[in-house]
């Protein structure tokens, strides 16, 4: 049985075997999450990343995939990183959002990793609406086929931690 559980903060403040990455395909960095992974986790994430690019992800990670990496300095054994799909108000690509948490979490068995930490993937820069980016998100974990124990959602802000909460119950 997984646990879903709450918290409102930095997620690169957390402690858990595995925080995830809201990364872009490149794997180099960028902001929000993924910039504030990389500063605190420090240059050991990004040389695994670079080899990353250089071996098997030649052509980058796709979207709705995840991969992992040391942590850094983090407080935590690894950052999986996933990335998560452009909003897009045409086309549906709920699909993708949830495949990168299921994906995540698949990665995060090969690893055993009990403790998985969250962000709100999608819904920063890539401007997926909370509200349905937490629905889907929670909907794939609970369907989600997985030998860890605790999947934390850290939501940076209060609004964010509340729409979460609603979904969470
Ligand atoms: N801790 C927890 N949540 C955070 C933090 C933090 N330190 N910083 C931001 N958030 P985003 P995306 C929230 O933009 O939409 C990057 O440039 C934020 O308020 O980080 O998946 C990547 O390189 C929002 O709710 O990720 C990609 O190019 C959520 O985390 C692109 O952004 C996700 O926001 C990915 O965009």
């Amino acid at each position: 049985m997984t646990t879903l559980t709450l918290a409102q903060g930095d997620i690169t403040r957390e402690r858990a075997d595995a925080i995830v990455n809201a990364a872009n395909s490149s794997l180099l960095g960028g902001g929000g999450v993924d910039g504030a992974i990389h500063r605190r986790g420090g240059p050991e994430v990004l040389q695994e990343c670079r080899r990353l690019r250089a071996s098997r992800y030649g052509k980058g990670l796709a979207t709705g995939q995840a991969v992992a990496t040391t942590a850094g300095r983090l407080d935590a054994r690894w950052v999986i990183h996933t990335v998560g799909p452009v909003f897009s108000a045409t086309e549906d690509r709920s699909h993708l959002l949830a495949s990168c948490h299921r994906e995540a979490l698949r990665v995060a068995d090969t690893l055993g990793a009990r403790t998985v930490a969250f962000p709100a993937i999608s819904t920063g820069v890539y401007g997926w609406p909370l509200e349905d980016a937490a629905r889907v998100a929670v909907e794939a974990v609970r369907a989600a086929d997985t030998a860890v124990e605790e999947v934390r959602f850290v939501l940076f802000d209060a609004r964010a931690h509340e729409v979460f909460a609603a979904r969470v119950g």
